[in-house]
């Protein structure tokens, strides 16, 4: 079964971007760094033929590193995308980005500057806003689908800009996209499966990041030798008990997903440009 998470919003927001692309001069397209493949939404595609468009790889600060570099590498050169990677709360990183996207732009300086902000749910799009802005001028959280509604901010430099709702699409395959996805807090809990997303995590945490592991989990001494047993371990070890002693894995899995989402585990990217023609297709 394919993770589905398409709320009624995320239909208006897509036939409402459809309608006013025509207006805007610039797409900054917001995705997850940990994930950009995955987080990258099919229908920007669509929208952004012939836009000046930039790819922000977001929340670098708990990305791998070294992946990171290899994703701007992959869009850069091999895509031939214009890509950065960024913290949302970095000022200078995010002006710098918003500057070379508009440095695109072919307009006399008198004529404003039109950029819309687009990608999927929770990735930083609103963060990146206020910092550009400089105050709180749309709500952000750590949920998915916190902004409901299009909103225009002015900026210094002469630049409107446009944040938006974050869409996804109505069924998510394969079911590792779904399930990284999930992992990354771009999918609403109540579409999801914790224990079956915890799983998934515990895999990639032993096979890419054993070490992360025994640094969040020291008690981990020798690693699991697979999934289940390393939820099982984590559960005892931090008291995710039943009744009778028996690991409550719900419990258990919330707090691994937890620590990975807010980077407690360490900079941890869920995949690599080696993945690619694995896990996607863009037919959406
Ligand atoms: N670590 C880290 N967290 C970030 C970064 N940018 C945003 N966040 C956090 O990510 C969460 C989502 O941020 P939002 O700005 O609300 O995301 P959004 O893309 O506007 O989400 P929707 O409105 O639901 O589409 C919040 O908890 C932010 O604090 C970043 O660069 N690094
Ligand atoms: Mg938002």
């Amino acid at each position: 079964m394919n993770i589905q998470w398409f709320p009624g919003h995320m239909l208006e927001t897509k036939n409402q971007l459809k309608s006013s692309i025509a207006k805007v001069d610039a797409l900054l397209e917001v995705v997850d760094a940990r994930l950009p493949l995955s987080s990258s939404n099919p229908f920007v595609d669509q929208i952004a033929k012939g836009k000046n468009r930039m790819k922000i790889l977001n929340k670098s600060d708990i990305a791998d590193p070294q992946e990171t570099q290899a994703w701007l590498e992959y869009f850069n050169q091999d895509m031939n995308l214009p890509a950065a990677a960024i913290c949302g709360t970095h000022l200078q990183e995010t002006s710098h980005a918003l500057e070379s996207l508009v440095s695109q732009v072919n307009r006399n300086q008198a004529r404003k500057a039109k950029v819309m902000v687009v990608g999927i749910p929770n990735t930083g799009k609103s963060t990146i806003l206020n910092t550009l802005a400089g105050r709180k001028v749309a709500k952000t959280g750590n949920v998915p689908a916190v902004t409901r509604h299009q909103q225009r901010t002015s900026l210094k430099g002469n630049i409107d800009i446009y944040d938006t709702p974050g869409i996804l699409w109505p069924v998510i395959e394969p079911r590792q996209r779904g399930l990284a996805l999930a992992v990354s807090g771009a999918i609403s809990d109540t579409a999801i499966d914790y224990h079956e997303i915890a799983y998934f995590a515990a895999q990639l945490l032993l096979e890419r990041y054993p070490d992360c592991l025994v640094g969040r989990y020291p008690f981990l001494n020798p690693l699991p030798g697979g999934a289940q047993a390393l939820i099982e371990t984590v559960g005892k070890a931090r008291g995710c008990l039943k009744k009778g002693g028996y690991v409550d894995f719900q419990k258990a899995s919330q707090l691994i997903i937890r620590d990975l989402r807010s980077g407690r585990l360490g900079r941890i990217s869920f995949e690599t440009p080696k993945d690619i023609d694995v896990t996607h297709d863009t037919d959406h």
